[in-house]
């Protein structure tokens, strides 16, 4: 199983320790193919960005995305990366579980939660806690559809 992780790098950084929980999870089930989204050694502004990086970097992760089985996304932190990838998902029909922890006092985009379908595109409301016990509960029940 080729798992896709969704996390905000230049949207900022806030969340990276958990995305580092996510992905030591998310590898229980399958090969992580974006394990340096939760590395926290990559800062928002770490290396300096080129147009060339930058469309290396946006043809590569396109690349991971169309060979993935399933995307996870963390969407608390707002980053337009991960709205972008999870746009895209849509259109390769993916199955996509996004993460969103009301505690942080935002409130998600309509165009995330309003995309929800019960189906292909799944939004789970949690709090860090629970993060685990919702990730099992989740490729459990893909193992069973
Ligand atoms: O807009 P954002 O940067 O927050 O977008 C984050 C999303 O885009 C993540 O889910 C990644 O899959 C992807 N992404 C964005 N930047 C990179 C990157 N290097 N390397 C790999 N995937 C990326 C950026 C380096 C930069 C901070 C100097």
């Amino acid at each position: 199983m080729k798992v896709y992780f969704c996390g905000s790098i230049r949207g900022g950084r806030d969340d990276v320790s958990l995305y580092r929980k996510i992905v030591n999870k998310l590898q229980t089930f399958g090969t992580v193919l974006t394990e340096h989204v939760s590395d926290e050694q990559l800062s928002d502004r770490g290396e300096a960005s080129t147009a060339a990086a930058d469309r290396q970097i946006h043809d590569r992760d396109v690349d991971w995305l169309r060979q993935s089985d399933v995307v996870v996304a963390e969407v608390t932190q707002p980053s337009l990366g991960v709205g972008y990838e999870l746009g895209r998902a849509v259109d390769m029909k993916k199955k996509i579980f996004c993460l969103f922890r009301p505690s942080s006092g935002r409130s998600l985009s309509a165009m995330i939660r309003g995309a929800d379908d019960g189906e292909l595109f799944v939004v789970r409301d949690y709090s860090e806690d629970e993060v685990e016990n919702v990730l099992q509960e989740f490729f459990d029940n893909l193992k069973t559809t």
